[in-house]
């Protein structure tokens, strides 16, 4: 479901089109200059049939003409079902062909781009709405460890299914660690289906599946055999054709593609919806300082007269509060934090810490968050067992690096792995690693590192 662009004849408008949207195919006389700079680019003539070929135009789901003697009918016929986009002529005679033809004049560039936002949400919405409306029931399928920004696209996208007329249930495999997180839970009120373990759920008695916030299949363990119908996710672009996918790497979060289609689909959001996407993509970002694009300032830009910060004071205070008494799971939490301190090791540049057994894999990450804090090093991992699976939890500040792609590199032979530039993490069974596992998780780290 990516979207492709092409563009015939560049020139000083296409240069200015390029600083906004890159990911254009181009066919230019300067063709060989644009793929020098890094584009997509062949020299030839824009009109020239076997460079269309070349480009695959029969691909575009927009075609901007930026050259004069390049018809948009012959386009047309070539790629009956893309967008066209034109230029007025210097005489201003509407060119028939066309989808939508824009003045000439300073604002051109803008004009384009708009345009080509237009058709591209357009174009998903479509999408969307097809495949929704190919059933009437549909399981929801969360991550294994459902955070603010996998819980807020969950409902967010059973409320768009609903006013289609699909009725959806909600399920996630593994727990719900973070006390703020079953807060909001309760207070969303959403009626998730808790994992039964030895009795998975039966997902083929629904028309239609869908995974957000993760894509197939690293972070389920209740849908391995499941293939999604819809995916719509903002970690690594999975190599999954279903119905519907949708993953976008360079959004923050979830719930900024989903607060995108509550507005295509003019599904009401209520303050408390609006409040649980806003602290989804909160949480997703580490407090608006990571990955954050210009797709989630327009999400939140939205949001913005539909956020109860009562509401999200009682979430954070949920969380607080219970931490306050000495219960099992915060002493959990707690104590994890401890051993992270304590059992640091600085290997060039990257602190490791092994923290023994954990309750929940929630009390790794959140360890590795504070580590990550509280250290001057850009990268540290973090790693614990939990039943008879390695957990390892990855930070940096580094965003060049790409974490996620890192611990793929890494450890994708041995189990899960992957994530965001600066966050990523893994699950390994312990089956896999030998008896001295540390050695062997510093070890494949660091060759994945130094070697990118
Ligand atoms: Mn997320």
């Amino acid at each position: 479901m990516v979207p492709v662009y092409v563009m015939l004849g560049c020139g000083w408008i296409g240069r200015l089109l390029l600083q906004k949207e890159s990911r254009f195919r181009i066919v230019d006389a300067e063709g060989d200059i644009l793929k020098k700079e890094g584009y997509d680019a062949v020299k030839g003539d824009p009109g020239d049939h076997v460079l269309w070929e070349t480009i695959k135009l029969q691909e575009a789901t927009v075609v901007v003409i930026l050259d004069r003697s390049v018809s948009s009918e012959v386009v047309r016929n070539h790629t009956p079902s893309a967008y066209i986009i034109t230029v007025h002529g210097e005489n201003g005679g509407i060119d028939p062909g066309a989808d939508h033809v824009v003045p000439a004049g300073e604002t051109l560039a803008n004009e384009c781009y708009s345009q080509i936002e237009y058709v591209e949400k357009k174009r998903r919405k479509d999408l969307l709405r097809d495949a929704l409306q190919s059933g009437t029931t549909m399981a929801i399928i969360m991550h294994d460890n459902p955070d603010p920004d996998c819980i807020s696209s969950a409902l967010s996208l059973k409320l768009i299914a609903q006013n289609m007329g699909v009725t959806s249930d909600l399920y996630y495999g593994g727990q719900i660690g973070f006390l703020e997180n079953k807060a909001l839970v309760d207070l969303l009120e959403l009626g998730l289906i808790p994992p039964s373990p030895g009795s998975p759920p039966d997902f083929s008695r629904y028309d239609l599946t869908a995974f957000v916030d993760h894509s197939p299949w690293d972070y389920t363990s209740i849908a391995r055999d499941v293939n999604p119908d819809i995916v719509i996710d903002h970690h690594l672009l999975p190599e999954y054709q279903g119905k519907f996918v949708d993953v976008r790497e360079d959004v923050g979060a979830t719930s900024t593609i989903l607060t995108e289609y509550l507005e295509l689909f003019d599904v009401e959001i209520t303050p408390r919806l609006g409040t649980a996407l806003f602290y989804g993509m909160l949480v997703d970002t580490n407090g608006f300082r990571r990955g954050i694009s210009k797709q989630d300032i327009k999400a939140l830009d939205f949001l913005q007269d539909k956020i109860d910060t009562e509401f999200l004071s009682q979430i954070e205070r949920a969380g607080l509060a219970r931490r306050a008494t000495p219960s099992h799971e915060t002493a959990d939490f707690l104590n994890v934090m401890g051993e992270a301190v304590k059992n640091m090791q600085v290997k060039d540049g990257v602190v490791f810490s092994f923290v023994g057994k954990v309750q929940y894999r929630d009390a790794v990450s959140n360890s590795a968050d504070f580590l990550l804090k509280m250290q001057r090093l850009d990268v540290v991992i973090v790693y614990g067992i939990i039943g008879d699976i390695l957990y390892i939890s990855a930070r940096s500040w580094n965003e060049e690096l790409h974490l996620g792609k890192l611990l793929r590199k890494a450890f994708h032979q041995l189990g899960r792995a992957g994530g965001h530039p600066l966050s990523g993490g893994a699950a390994i069974p312990l089956s896999r690693l030998p008896e001295n596992f540390g050695d062997e998780i510093i070890t494949r780290f660091m060759q994945a590192y130094t070697q990118p």
